[in-house]
């Protein structure tokens, strides 16, 4: 009876939204991963990928990866691994063949160089080696196939089932995305993560005792052919799409839907069993209501949120509001408020005429759409110079405004911003605690993405 680990996605080093302290939070999600396989007493572990959020890891995060995996290697648990596409490289040596070198992992896979050992195993492919991983337990031995992430233009040259055929107990490592798979899972895939694959079910070799697959982010389990199909999903919340709650307003209340679950397998006698890992919690939350709807719900709401969340606020209306108010509403760790202001049509309008986008927006406000458009945030300056410089007014349904001019100082504003270009597409969100920063309410206004 065999009992191994199956673990995929760690991306150690991966800074999530440019914060140094989520790097961490990956890293330790691993060495909890790995602790408890040793713990388990499991006699092997599979990594099925990505195990690096990039190639070329840094040395902290190559240091990191080499103190979690010792403690396997110090107890005499091999360690079975393949790359993913985040961190497999076009040279002949990886951060994986590295952590090879020091006795920390076996790499499986095609590789331009034959290996014999106690846990590996070679034969040709073309001017190529197959590598593939051995474990034998008492008198029982179990084959590990398998190979890195591929493009599926390649994979379609190349076959796996004229690669890969299953010899007694075999498991099959591969770090891909299956169509009929990821299409079952669309529901609740990360935002980030849809319409991900390179294969399709019937292109996976047949016989395996049990897929070790990698790549997709959210935790899934099937059976295809005789055996069982696993992939673990990534070990921390990859974006908000992969919400631990989600929480949709429905006109008169917020309704809770749970997301799914963060961790890894401990595989026994051929049956998966997910062990889930206590992570920041994500928490994505959309409301469409006025102003003072939207406050009470969400300070409501707040109380339930936990501090340590990491939370999206969706809010739309058809008129704009002040949305800075919303930050102390939620005290959590990081806030996120994403807008979309759409002015309803008014009445009396008749229907089926087209309305003009000039008849909903002061001139002013024109502008500064255009100024910032869709992530032009570097233009954001000159949006606040168009504002600051006074006559801007609210122009109330079917009124004018008073503003002078607006073209001119439109004009000016735009030269403004051509001026000061700063960096842009990033740093949307603003971290609690973040220092203020001047003409903030008018960009949360605008967009609250700063
Ligand atoms: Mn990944």
């Amino acid at each position: 009876m065999v009992k191994f680990a199956h673990i995929a996605d760690a991306h150690l080093g991966y800074e999530q939204y440019r914060l140094p302290y989520r790097a961490a939070e990956f890293a330790e999600a691993f060495r909890r991963a790995v602790e408890i396989s040793v713990r388990e007493d499991v006699d092997f572990i599979l990594i099925s990928g990505d195990l690096f959020h990039q190639s070329r890891p840094s040395p902290e995060t190559l240091k990191e990866a080499i103190e979690i995996l010792s403690t396997p290697r110090d107890r005499g648990i091999p360690v079975f691994a393949i790359e993913g596409n985040h961190d497999r490289t076009q040279r002949r040596i990886s951060a994986y063949h590295l952590l090879e070198g020091l006795g920390l992992l076996n790499l499986v896979g095609l590789r331009e160089e034959g290996v014999e050992n106690e846990h590996l195993k070679s034969r040709r492919l073309g001017n190529k080696f197959l590598v593939k991983g051995v474990f034998e337990k008492n008198g029982e031995s179990i084959e590990i196939h398998g190979m890195r992430y591929m493009s599926a233009a390649w994979l379609e040259k190349n076959p796996l089932e004229g690669m890969f055929r299953p010899k007694g107990d075999a498991i099959l490592m591969l770090h891909q995305g299956i169509k009929e798979l990821v299409e079952e899972m669309m529901g609740v895939l990360p935002e980030s993560q849809r319409d991900y694959f390179e294969l399709k079910l019937g292109d996976l070799p047949k016989g395996y005792l049990y897929y070790a697959l990698g790549h997709i982010h959210k935790n899934f389990e099937t059976t295809y052919d005789i055996g069982k199909l696993v992939y673990p999903g990534s070990l921390q919340r990859w974006d908000f799409g992969d919400y631990e709650t989600r929480y949709r307003w429905d006109g008169r209340a917020f309704k809770a839907r749970e997301g799914t679950r963060k961790g890894f397998y401990i595989v026994e006698d051929w049956n998966p069993r997910f062990v889930e890992l206590k992570v920041r919690p994500f928490v994505d939350i959309r409301i469409e209501a006025d102003e003072e709807t939207a406050r009470r719900e969400l300070e409501r709401l707040g109380k339930k949120i936990p501090k340590e969340a990491f939370v999206r606020l969706d809010l739309k209306w058809e008129r704009p509001f002040d949305v800075s108010a919303f930050y102390s509403l939620l005290p959590v760790r990081y806030l996120y408020v994403r807008t979309r202001f759409e002015r309803k049509s008014r009445k009396g309008e008749k229907s089926g005429e087209v309305p003009k986008v000039e008849d909903y927006f002061h001139p002013i406000e024109l502008k500064a759409i255009e100024l910032t458009g869709v992530k032009k945030l570097g233009n954001v300056e000159g949006v606040i110079e168009l504002f600051l410089e006074g006559e801007w007014e609210p122009k109330e349904d079917g009124t004018e405004g008073k503003a002078e001019e607006p073209r001119e100082k439109a004009e000016r504003a735009e030269k403004e911003a051509k001026k000061s270009p700063r960096e842009h597409e990033e740093e949307k969100v603003r971290e609690k605690k973040a220092p203020q920063k001047k003409g903030k309410d008018l960009l949360a206004w605008l967009g609250g993405e700063r």
